[in-house]
């Protein structure tokens, strides 16, 4: 056998309109994925692309007054030119379902399933949802509405051909029990497994009426269904019937990355395509969550979609990346605001990374004139190098499980101990006292510090990586994972210290804060709907070291975890209050307490000496909103 590519593909997006923060956000996990495993040294094949045929484009192009393609062709060329190209998205290969290679594959293996008797023509009648493009049963509307989008339904009777899902039913059932892997995360798998459990009916895969599709082969008034010619963009970019050696090499697929709502499409229709070819089915498919505009998913059709661009003309590409990246844990659903961005870019790149940089190269440049001194082993307290060897091989387990947050959650750890290192040394002493080695080992593991951040950072931003190595005086790219270990011999490297490496991004102007009164004003209820109160949950607590009334807690609101100090110590052990519900005010302007910046406050009833935190009486979700 030939050697193994690593293939991981990103839905085909419909060029029907601008695409939107969304769409950047799957794309740029499959980058970091790829870059990631480039990184590590595996042949990588990513691939994205459009899906540009079938009825709503049809329709949007008439609507312009187009002929389709023409209609389709600039905004592709708009995604391929300028909005991946602005994100950096390192794909190998960008498929259009209109090439002429595409073409061949759909109709060679609709014509191959038709001849097995897999395909066969019949009626249909029943519901059909216009914007899904979808048949639905009597059965499985809801009020009478499509069961997906809850759109109306009309009422059609018409030939189609019929791919025989039927017929696959106990064979992907066994299939996905035996594969654990398959289908992602472990919630989505149970919900796919009931969908089939209850029963696979034969699926309309052609439409009459519609004639921006690929035809039937024979059968021209009949266009293959765009689900059908979609999902089979896979194959024809992994060069089915086209190059037998590359196929060999890069089937099946590592990695489906697509959003929990086209799930159903890529593990059940989509495997069922496969397995009636004999092709072996994709390692996984992972159904990521949404981004949400308040408690909606941001869409094309609901009118609050995000352009990318204007983020990126905004804040720049590291932030928008490291924002999309870092904010949600891969798989759950998580609310998009700008300003989460900015302050996810203020605290960890501008902050804390900024920061360790900033700091490190002052004191290389006063205390040992500029370049990096020699590193005494015996002498070393391990603390850093420790740190990074553990950070090494969680950022490898967090990125096979393709928990992406979770991956940079450790890398910015690093960051955070690499700064409380300094203060626990204060270099500035040492160098006062004159104990040189211990010093010199100090500012040698604080460089390699950050040279090995430099490594690990280089799948998920694109600048940053570049800027780090060239103030550490290191202008070589970064080539391996396994350098991002201790053991570079760096004594000599003269660094070239650089203005700051993010700067501060202030919030837009807001009205003013509530609160500002010293009495207690009475306020209307438009006031109080400004606050936002939120059921979180405690998933850890520790004491603030030298404040004897602080905590520092981190709590779960939803759709992200953030620190908030409290005042309440004197009142609760910090072990008392994990997994404990708690209701936190989310939208309080983030203040730095103790150097620790604190966003958001726990409310709490007091009297006197006494102090309780406020909780729901009975379990809520996370994010459920107090009112
Ligand atoms: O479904 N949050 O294309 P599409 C997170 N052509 N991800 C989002 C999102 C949101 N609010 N909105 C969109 C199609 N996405 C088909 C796919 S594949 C063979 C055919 C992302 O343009 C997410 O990946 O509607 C979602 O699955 C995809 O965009 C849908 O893109």
């Amino acid at each position: 056998m030939g050697r193994q590519v690593w293939y991981i593909t990103t839905p085909i997006y419909y060029p029907d309109d601008s695409l939107h923060v969304g769409h950047a956000y799957t794309t740029v996990a499959a980058d970091a994925l790829a870059r990631f495993h480039r990184l590590l040294g595996d042949d990588v094949l990513f691939v994205t692309g459009t899906d540009e045929h079938g009825q709503k484009i049809q329709k949007k192009a008439d609507q312009a007054g187009k002929v389709p393609l023409e209609f389709v062709t600039p905004i592709v060329e708009w995604i391929r030119g300028s909005l991946w190209k602005r994100l950096g998205i390192s794909y190998d290969d960008f498929i259009r379902t209109t090439e002429e290679r595409h073409y061949r594959v759909v109709q060679t293996i609709f014509q191959k399933l038709l001849d097995q008797g897999d395909i066969y023509k019949g009626v249909y009648e029943g519901w059909y949802c216009l914007p899904d493009e979808s048949y639905w049963t009597e059965s499985k509307l809801i009020d009478g509405k499509c069961p997906d989008c809850g759109r109306p339904v009309e009422r059609v009777q018409q030939e189609s051909y019929f791919f025989r899902l039927g017929r696959y039913q106990s064979q992907l059932h066994d299939y996905i029990e035996a594969h654990p892997d398959f289908i992602q995360p472990p919630s989505r798998r149970n919900e796919m497994l009931n969908f089939i459990d209850a029963g696979l009916e034969d699926l309309s895969i052609s439409r009459t009426g519609v004639s921006w599709g690929i035809p039937v082969p024979g059968d021209p008034d009949h266009v293959i269904y765009v689900w059908f010619d979609a999902l089979t963009n896979y194959i024809t970019a992994a060069g089915y019937l086209q190059d037998p050696a590359k196929f060999e090499m890069v089937w099946p697929a590592n990695v489906h990355l697509v959003g929990k709502e086209i799930v159903r499409f890529h593990t059940v229709i989509w495997p069922v395509i496969l397995m009636a070819l004999g092709l072996p089915l994709p390692h996984r498919v992972f159904g990521h969550g949404w981004l949400l505009i308040g408690q909606a998913k941001m869409g094309k059709s609901l009118g609050n979609a995000v352009d990318p661009i204007q983020l990126l003309d905004r804040y720049g590409v590291d932030p928008v990346r490291h924002y999309l990246l870092r904010e949600v844990p891969f798989g759950a659903d998580g609310s998009y605001t700008e300003d989460a961005l900015i302050l996810r870019t203020n605290v960890d790149l501008a902050n804390d990374l900024g920061n360790l940089l900033s700091r490190t190269t002052a004191m290389i440049n006063r205390f040992s004139g500029g370049v990096v001194p020699a590193f005494i082993a015996g002498e070393d307290d391990g603390v850093l190098s420790g740190e990074v060897a553990s950070v090494h091989r969680e950022v490898k387990v967090a990125m096979d499980q393709l928990a992406i947050s979770d991956a940079l959650t450790s890398i910015f750890r690093l960051v955070g101990r690499a700064n409380k290192y300094i203060e626990e040394q204060k270099p500035w002493e040492l160098a006062k006292t004159g104990q040189t080695t211990r010093l010199n080992n100090v500012l040698y593991g604080l460089w390699e510090t950050l040279r090995v951040l430099s490594v690990l950072l280089t799948p998920f931003l694109l600048e940053t990586p570049g800027k780090i190595r060239h103030q550490l005086g290191l202008d070589e790219p970064v080539k391996n994972y396994d350098e991002a270990m201790f053991g570079f011999k760096a004594a000599g490297v003269a660094i070239q210290r650089q203005a700051a490496l993010f700067p501060r991004l202030e919030r837009p102007k807001r009205e003013a804060d509530i609160g500002d009164d010293s009495k207690t004003p009475e306020i209307t209820p438009e006031d109080f709907q400004k606050l936002d109160f939120r059921v979180g949950t405690v998933r850890s607590c520790e004491v603030v070291d030298g404040a004897d009334r602080l905590l520092k807690l981190t709590v779960f609101d939803g759709s992200r975890e953030r620190t908030i100090v409290s005042g309440i110590r004197q009142h609760y052990q910090p072990d008392q209050l994990v997994g404990q519900q708690v209701v936190l005010v989310a939208n309080l302007k983030p203040v730095k307490l103790r150097g620790i910046l604190s966003e958001g406050m726990l409310l709490a009833g007091s009297q006197g000496d006494l102090l309780s935190l406020v909780a729901p009486l009975d379990r809520l979700p996370e994010g459920a909103r107090v009112k």
